[in-house]
């Protein structure tokens, strides 16, 4: 048995006018919460220190940049850091990233128990669009204010296994969990700011989000036998509806745990990294089943090219 204690630390709506201490005072009592119920590890999600911006147009640059964070940790999330070495405890969180040399990613990190920083990821699958688009019920600008990731999907021993991150889109392509499976991955954890509605096609609502959120991170825990967490910010943010559903799923592909709320709610579930080896070694073992001659298209084609 190698059990991570794994607290899913979903968040509440963000509101724009919220400053960044405001929000860390929330993730601060949620750690507490999960320091009280034994968590080794607390996951948060997607761009956790401020509302979801991408959903507002923007052109001052200046304004833009006021949404990320030019060092990690800084000055805001310091007592954060601080609070979890205290508690001896991991942590995963989202943000906005602005590099030295001018860079702007959705990134997430993950550290140890000492607080120091162990992985970055930096988001490869950007939804939604560049320009403003009329024609959508509300913006989804990632593609303006995010740089697709550079870092591709690394993994990192921690917490007595191998450990990996993914953010919000990249949960529904199946390449994101694969790359990492083929590195051992035992846990992923990701953040999620998910619309309750599809902006382009208004009959798709929250019943459907949250079944294709399920679907989506169920596939890839199941198909790579490894825990999958997702954590969701969710609730009304100036108006705007996000999903909740945060989800600790098990190797199987089985949701041990599932947020009821669209509110600051924690889920803490005890996660064997033992539990990934039986998928491992039978049914998703790539080294005897995988037929690689076979997958070139994956990495060789981009868009589909139908038959004449
Ligand atoms: N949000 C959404 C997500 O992937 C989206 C965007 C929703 C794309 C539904 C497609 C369908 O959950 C982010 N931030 O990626």
């Amino acid at each position: 048995m190698r059990v991570i204690n794994v607290a899913a630390a979903q968040m509440g709506p963000i509101q724009r006018a919220d400053g960044r201490e405001v929000v860390v005072k929330r993730m601060l009592a949620l750690m507490d919460e999960a320091k009280a119920k034994g968590a080794d590890l607390i996951v948060y999600p997607e761009l956790a220190l401020t509302t979801f911006f991408p959903r507002w147009y923007m052109e001052d640059q200046a304004e833009v940049d006021s949404w990320f964070e030019r060092e990690m940790p800084d000055a805001a999330v310091r007592p954060l850091f601080d609070r979890a070495r205290q508690h001896q405890m991991a942590m995963s969180f989202g943000y906005a990233e602005l590099t030295p040399d001018g860079h702007h990613y959705n990134t997430a990190i993950l550290t140890d128990r000492n607080s120091n920083i162990v992985g970055k990821y930096r988001k490869v699958h950007l939804p939604g669009h560049e320009e403003y688009d009329p024609t959508r019920s509300h913006q989804h600008l990632e593609k303006r204010y995010f740089e697709p990731g550079d870092l591709g999907f690394p993994v990192w021993r921690n917490l007595g296994g191998i450990v990996g991150m993914a953010v919000c889109n990249d949960r529904r392509w199946p390449e994101t969990y694969r790359v990492m499976g083929l590195q051992g991955v035992e846990m992923v954890v990701l953040g999620y700011n998910t619309p309750s509605v599809n902006s382009q096609k208004n009959v798709e609502g929250p019943e459907q989000r949250l079944f294709h959120n399920r679907l989506s991170v169920q596939s890839g825990a199941y198909q790579n036998s490894c825990w999958v967490i997702a954590v969701a910010k969710a609730g009304v943010e100036d108006g705007h509806p996000l999903i909740g559903g945060s989800l600790i799923v098990n190797p199987d592909g089985e949701i041990v745990a599932e947020a009821k709320t669209e509110g600051d709610e924690l889920l803490v579930a005890p996660c064997d990294l033992d539990a990934t080896r039986f998928g491992k070694e039978t049914i998703f073992d790539f080294a005897r089943h995988r037929r690689i001659e076979h997958y070139g298209l994956i990495t060789s084609r981009t868009g589909a090219i139908p038959p004449e």
